[in-house]
This record gives structure tokens, C-alpha cells and sequence, in this order.
């Protein structure tokens, strides 16, 4: 296909393509500074992987569309994650260089630039790639998998395509769509905005960090017609609007995604006339394949919805949710054989589980494995055990998720300990050494771990007793 941004500052470049606060830009203009900023980025470094620390701000949704036209796919690193493991997926991806946004700068063992000394740079005449190939990757963001540390995602351009068109197939589109996206750009909730507002030629109005009661403001005061949002931010969102306020006449669609919803939320936003659509979707594949539709939303509240047009869902006899979609990722950075262990005869498996009611649409229960959700974050309890393993007061460790009302799951740890020491010191040494929202909550001190007969450990029977808790 033509370059998608060459096409679409062709086609409408007049129309809005991305509001930040007071700063917008059309698509002309966007085409516009994107090559700007990808003349500097040559001058950096003409060849070579580059990752982008960036938080949903302009400079860095115009040097990802940058690396695009340069024909390099962006490693996305997420902001939150400790300088240990963004060294990691740096090393992991053979990244040379990472352009960081100012605020989020700290020592990685690569070549930092941060936005505004590439903003000083020269900038090289650069020729935009003149297509964007079915199979190229485009993008590259790191998930934890069901074992192991994360593994790079590689997204092509083909997946956000029929990514695109599965969405709008189901969501519709009017000239006056406005997408607010207080996603992270880094993960691909974010991304696939962006995405589709070339696409679609509509609009995204880009907000920086997640403030409910300021997102509220502008869901009633302009007119947005969709947002997308994880669990957590729906409960917010719900808590912090005033009773006697309501979304703008053009809002739409808040779509949900990225964590199981409790039923409870799902009432008050009917009652409260907020148009949820539920959706059901991952990394690997490039963002929703399931969802519902407007006519089914209130009639199937608590499910998934139907696959989109382009993806076929079934359920296999251990009821993992198995996938076939043109959405689905080349594969794994580097770990060809741990994603086609993951295919079953042409299936991919989701590792959630799930069924399918009678009229075909899907309720998702849970995941197969150990992995927690917690607001959104995928946290696999290895990674948080390995870490702690290393900490000489800590005999064994073990990871278990736990239901929590904000957050949805939170790590909890089950522990023997070699000498004394308290929690505060040991979440200080998480902190260190991980993402925050990693670390585990509260420790406990337990005699054993439960098993099962043949000695594998029972990591779901794994549950806080107040009496166990460390001090
Ligand atoms: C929910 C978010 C915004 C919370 O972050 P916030 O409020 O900005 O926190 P901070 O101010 O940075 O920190 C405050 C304290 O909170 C801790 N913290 C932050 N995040 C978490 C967390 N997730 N869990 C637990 N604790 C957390 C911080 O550590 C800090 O504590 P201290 O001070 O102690 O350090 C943020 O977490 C967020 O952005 N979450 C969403 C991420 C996301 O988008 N996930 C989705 C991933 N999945 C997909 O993308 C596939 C599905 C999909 O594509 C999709 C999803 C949704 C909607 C649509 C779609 C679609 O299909 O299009
Ligand atoms: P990620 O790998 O970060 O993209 O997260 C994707 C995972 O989030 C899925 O594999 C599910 O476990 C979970 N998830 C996404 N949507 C839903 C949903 N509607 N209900 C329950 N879990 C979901
Ligand atoms: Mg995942
Ligand atoms: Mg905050």
C-alpha cells in the first residue's frame, strides 16, 4: 500500500489529524513536521534499531510516525518500567539508539537523545518510504508472556490494517470522529489509535497522563465522539463524574478493553447512559478482535462480543480461546519458536479461557496461567520472583495475584526468609529494581507452598492469612 500518511495528507489534508492541548495539526502539517522530524532522526542515525520512551505527547507521536517513514519499526518502551528492565528489551532488540521524551531521561546502556536535543539537530533531506509492505513491521512492543521475561511483539503493518478495518467495521465512522487517547501510545491500546486516524482520517485528541476528572472536562465540554479505556480508568472515570453531568451530544463510544469488567460497572454506565462497548483483544493482535456491537451492548452485558469481521474465534477442548486473525503478530523478537509453540494447527492460543454462548459470542473467565492484570499492566510473577531470588534474606519466594477493587489483580508474595527484615525494606528493594506497580503489596511468611501430588506448585491455592503478614 501507498504510504499511509503520504496518502492521507493527500486525501484530506486540511481536516485535524492530532490535538494536544492547545497545539493541533493537520494532516498536511503533520506530514509536514513527521519529515521534519525524520530528517533529524537520519542525521542521528541513518541505520540501526531505535526505541521511543515517550509518554502521550506530541513530540512522540510525531517521531513515531517519523521512524515509520524512515522505514525502521519504533521499539515502544513502556514509561513505567524500572532502568533494569528497559536494559533488558534495549539489549533484547539490539536497540542503538532510544529518543526519550525529557521528563522520562535517565542513564540506559544505549545512546539517549531526548525530544529536545533531537529537536537542535540537523535536519537531512530524507526520502519517505513510498510504501508501507503488507509484512514489514511496523511496530515492536514488549508483553510478558504466560513464562519468561517479555517478549518483543512484531506488529505489521498488515496487522494494523485489518486491526483498523475490524474496528471501524464495527464502530462505524462519521467525518466528525474524535478519538481521545489517554491509552499509552507504548502499548498497543495507544498505538492503534493512531493507527487508525490515518486510516480514517479522523482525528486523536492526545492527552498526556491518565487524570480522570480532567478527562471528564473534555468528554462533556467538546466533542469527542470515542475513547478507549482499560477497566481502571472506566471506574474513574465513573467516580469522579458529577451526577448531574453528562458526555457531550457527539460522545458515542467508550471503548473498553485490556481487563476483565465487573457487572456492577457495566449497570451504573447504562444507567448513567454511557455507551460502553466491551472489547477482548492483546498485543499480539494488534489490539481488539472482539467486541460488541451497539445493537447487542445492553442485551449481552458481560461479554466480549462477536469476532470482528476479519477474525474467527473458537474454543478448544481445555477451553483456552483460540484465535485466527490477519491481526495476529509475525512473532515473537528473537523467539520464532516460542510464539509457534503458541499456534496450535493454525490457531493461535490465547491462553485465556473462555466460552462461547449459544448466539456466538464470547465471555471471557480468565487466564490459563499465572499471569496478574493489574490495571491494565500484565505482570508475569517469575519475572518479580527472580529478582527477589537474588535478595539474601529471602529463602523462597513466591507470586500469586489477588483480587483488588482499584486495580483488578495485584501481586501479592509468599515467602521464607533467611534472616529478618521488614516489608518496607523489601518493597524499597523491589522498587529498585522493577516497575512500581510490580512490586509486590504485602508479604507473607508461610511454612510451606501447596503442591500437588506430583510436587508442582499450587500458585492459584496461594492465599494471604492476615496472622502470616510481615510487619
Ligand atoms: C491506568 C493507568 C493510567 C494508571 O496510571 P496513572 O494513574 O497515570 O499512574 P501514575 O500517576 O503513573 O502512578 C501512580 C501510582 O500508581 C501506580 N500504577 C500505575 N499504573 C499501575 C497499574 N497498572 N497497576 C498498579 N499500579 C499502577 C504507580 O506505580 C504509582 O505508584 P507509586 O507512586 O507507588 O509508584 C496506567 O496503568 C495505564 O495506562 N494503564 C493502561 C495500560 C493499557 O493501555 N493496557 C492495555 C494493554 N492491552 C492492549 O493494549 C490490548 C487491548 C487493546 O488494544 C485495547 C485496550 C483498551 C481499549 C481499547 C483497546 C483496543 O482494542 O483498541
Ligand atoms: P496484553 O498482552 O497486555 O495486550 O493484554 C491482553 C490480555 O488482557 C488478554 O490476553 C486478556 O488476558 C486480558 N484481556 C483483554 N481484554 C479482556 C476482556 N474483555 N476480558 C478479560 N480479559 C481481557
Ligand atoms: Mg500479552
Ligand atoms: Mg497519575
Amino acid at each position: 500500500m501507498e504510504n499511509w500518511l503520504s496518502k492521507r495528507a493527500r486525501l484530506s489534508p486540511q481536516h485535524c489529524a492530532v490535538r494536544a492541548g492547545t497545539h493541533s495539526l493537520t494532516f498536511a502539517q503533520l506530514q509536514q513536521q513527521v519529515l521534519q522530524q525524520a530528517g533529524r532522526i537520519a542525521y542521528l542515525q541513518p541505520h540501526g534499531r531505535i526505541a521511543i520512551l515517550t509518554d502521550n505527547t506530541l513530540p512522540g507521536y510525531l517521531t513515531i510516525l517519523a521512524l515509520h517513514q524512515l522505514g525502521c519499526a519504533p521499539v515502544l518502551l513502556n514509561q513505567r518500567l524500572s532502568s533494569d528492565e528497559l536494559t533488558q528489551q534495549l539489549q533484547a532488540a539490539a536497540v542503538t539508539l532510544c529518543l526519550a521524551a525529557d521528563n522520562l531521561i535517565r542513564p540506559l546502556p544505549v545512546k539517549v537523545v531526548s525530544f529536545s536535543e533531537l529537536a537542535q539537530q540537523p535536519v537531512t533531506t530524507i526520502t519517505p518510504v513510498a510504501e508501507f509492505a503488507a509484512t514489514t513491521v511496523a511496530s515492536i512492543m514488549f508483553t510478558s508472556g504466560t513464562s519468561g521475561h517479555a517478549k518483543g511483539v512484531l506488529q505489521t503493518y498488515n496487522n494494523h490494517f485489518y486491526s483498523a478495518i475490524g474496528s471501524v467495521l464495527n464502530l462505524g465512522l462519521t467525518a466528525a470522529d474524535t478519538w481521545l487517547c489517554c491509552v499509552p501510545l507504548f502499548h498497543i491500546s495507544g498505538l492503534s489509535i493512531m493507527m487508525r486516524s490515518l486510516i480514517y482520517g479522523m482525528t486523536v485528541v492526545l492527552v498526556d497522563h491518565f487524570d480522570p476528572q480532567q478527562i471528564n472536562q473534555l468528554l462533556c465540554t467538546q466533542p469527542i465522539t470515542t475513547i478507549s479505556v482499560v477497566p481502571y480508568m472506566l471506574q474513574k472515570l465513573l467516580q469522579t463524574l458529577p451526577l448531574n453531568q453528562h458526555y457531550h451530544p457527539a460522545f458515542r463510544c467508550m471503548l473498553l478493553g485490556g481487563g476483565p469488567i465487573d457487572r456492577a460497572t457495566l449497570t451504573i454506565c447504562q444507567q448513567r447512559h454511557i455507551p460502553v462497548i466491551q472489547s477482548y483483544g492483546m498485543t499480539e493482535t494488534a489490539s481488539q478482535i472482539v467486541a460488541l456491537d451497539f445493537a447487542n451492548a445492553a442485551r449481552k452485558l458481560g461479554s466480549a462480543g462477536q469476532p470482528l469481521f476479519p477474525v474467527q474465534v473458537k474454543i478448544a477442548a481445555d477451553q483456552h480461546i483460540l484465535v485466527k486473525t490477519p491481526t495476529l503478530a509475525a512473532g515473537y523478537l528473537n523467539q520464532a519458536a516460542a510464539f509457534t509453540k503458541k499456534i496450535r494447527a493454525g490457531w493461535f492460543d490465547t491462553d485465556d479461557i473462555g466460552y462461547l454462548d449459544a448466539e456466538g459470542f464470547l465471555f471471557v473467565k480468565g487466564r490459563s496461567g499465572d499471569m496478574i492484570n493489574s490495571g491494565g499492566e500484565n505482570i508475569f510473577p517469575g519475572e518479580i520472583e527472580a529478582v527477589y531470588q537474588q535478595h539474601p534474606a529471602i529463602k523462597q519466594i513466591v507470586v500469586a495475584g489477588h483480587a483488588d477493587p482499584t486495580w483488578g489483580s495485584v501481586p501479592l508474595a509468599y515467602i521464607q526468609l533467611n534472616t529478618n527484615i521488614s516489608t518496607a525494606e523489601l518493597r524499597a528493594y523491589g522498587r529498585q529494581h522493577l516497575a512500581h506497580y510490580k512490586v509486590p503489596r504485602a508479604f507473607y511468611c508461610v511454612a510451606d507452598f501447596p503442591r500437588t501430588g506430583n510436587g508442582k506448585l499450587k500458585r492459584q491455592a496461594l492465599t494471604p492469612q492476615p496472622e502470616q503478614q510481615l510487619k
